[in-house]
């Protein structure tokens, strides 16, 4: 298992439209635990294959809180939705920031388990939200798309400035004088 390094806004990869998964093999089974194991620890609630510079259509989901209901779709289609909402959204590709976006509150999706499997399955609430939320992943799309151009502008601005300062304090830490590779 291992920890994936998770792309964030306003990170160009993060805008690459994802492609069909077509190999159900071992090497996606490990790719989908990486993912799972790198969503709990974050922590969050949804991680797509695209946040982890992996563009291919995969998305994983566990909206229990106590780990109990972990989702795995590949290829993933919404078949039918329901309703409107407005929901407080985050993204740990955009860390930090939480607005409102509107969703649909019903969503019933056709996708295929981590063998490739095909399956139904009806989600409300939370996890409807979460699921349009990766999916926009795979197409390129963050919630910030979804708010005014000076808010994201603002947005990409802070997170810009907050990734300087990180830098500069790992820069820090690097003895005077030391290599650097
Ligand atoms: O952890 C997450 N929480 C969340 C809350 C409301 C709506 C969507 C989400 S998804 C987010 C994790 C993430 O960025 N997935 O792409
Ligand atoms: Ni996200």
């Amino acid at each position: 298992m291992a920890l994936l390094e998770i792309l964030e806004f306003p990170d160009p990869r993060l805008r690459t439209r994802a492609e069909p998964v077509t190999r159900f093999d071992a090497e996606l089974v490990r790719l989908v635990d990486d993912m799972f194991e790198t969503m709990y620890a974050a922590p969050g609630i949804g991680l797509a294959a695209s946040q982890v510079n992996v563009h291919q259509r995969l998305l994983v989901m566990d909206v229990s809180g106590d780990r109990s209901d972990p989702m795995v779709f590949a290829n993933p289609e919404i078949i039918a939705r329901d309703g409107i909402g407005l929901m407080e959204e985050g993204c740990l590709s955009v860390p930090g920031i939480f607005d409102e976006v509107e969703r649909a509150q019903r969503v019933t999706v056709r996708a295929q388990d981590r063998h490739g499997i095909t399956f139904e399955r009806e989600l409300t609430e939370l996890a409807a939200v979460c699921l349009q939320h990766e999916m926009d992943h795979l197409d390129g799309k963050l919630f910030v798309d979804y708010l005014s151009s000076l808010k994201r502008d603002r947005i990409r601005r802070k997170l810009e400035k907050d990734r300087r300062a990180r830098t500069e304090r790992h820069d820090a830490k690097v003895p005077v004088g030391a290599a650097r590779v």
